[in-house]
């Protein structure tokens, strides 16, 4: 593997542990907020953040690359109502795509045809992420963000379910 391939997938290990913590940030508001709902929603996205950095360093490790763990920084955000933080995570989601992208196009200019593989199922997954939360946000719009509107989308959303990635590295 070439070192500039390495090097930004040794980055997007750190960068998908960011958005863990991010969204752990934001369970914590919510939860604060007495929305027991949306918290267990972003807790499971949580869940997600960490096994998508666990597939980037499994990745780097099964192609026999050094990884260094770096500092993970603080979580900072200006979101301070519902929305707010649906749309600070939308936006994030869509830095996140714009940083798998440029691995992307690293691996093509390589040649590193194995990378772009790897690459391809987070491309998908990540059309998946930015639509949950653009979905989110509609739900939020159309209901409202009153109480009763949130109260409604709170109890939704406290069903959802942990699912695995599918994606496996071997
Ligand atoms: Fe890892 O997809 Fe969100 O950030």
């Amino acid at each position: 593997m070439k070192k500039t391939v390495a090097t930004l997938l040794n980055q997007q290990v750190n960068k998908e542990l960011y958005s863990a913590y991010l969204y752990l940030e934001f369970n914590n508001m919510l939860a604060d907020m007495g929305l027991a709902g949306f918290a267990h929603w972003l807790r499971i996205q949580v869940m997600e953040e960490r096994d998508h950095a666990m597939l980037f360093y499994d990745y780097l490790h099964h192609n026999n690359q050094k990884v260094e763990l770096e500092a993970i920084e603080q979580p900072k955000t200006e979101a301070k109502t519902v929305m707010q933080i649906l749309q600070a995570s939308l936006e994030h989601e869509e830095f996140i795509t714009d940083s798998i992208h440029n691995i992307y196009e690293a691996a093509l200019k390589e040649k590193d045809y194995r990378t772009k593989g790897f690459l391809d199922w987070f491309v998908k997954e990540q059309g998946e992420e930015e639509n949950n939360f653009h979905t989110l946000i509609d739900k939020v719009k159309i209901l409202g963000e009153d109480t009763k509107g949130l109260y409604v989308l709170d109890r939704e959303l406290a069903t959802r379910v942990y699912v695995a990635p599918s994606l496996t590295i071997t």
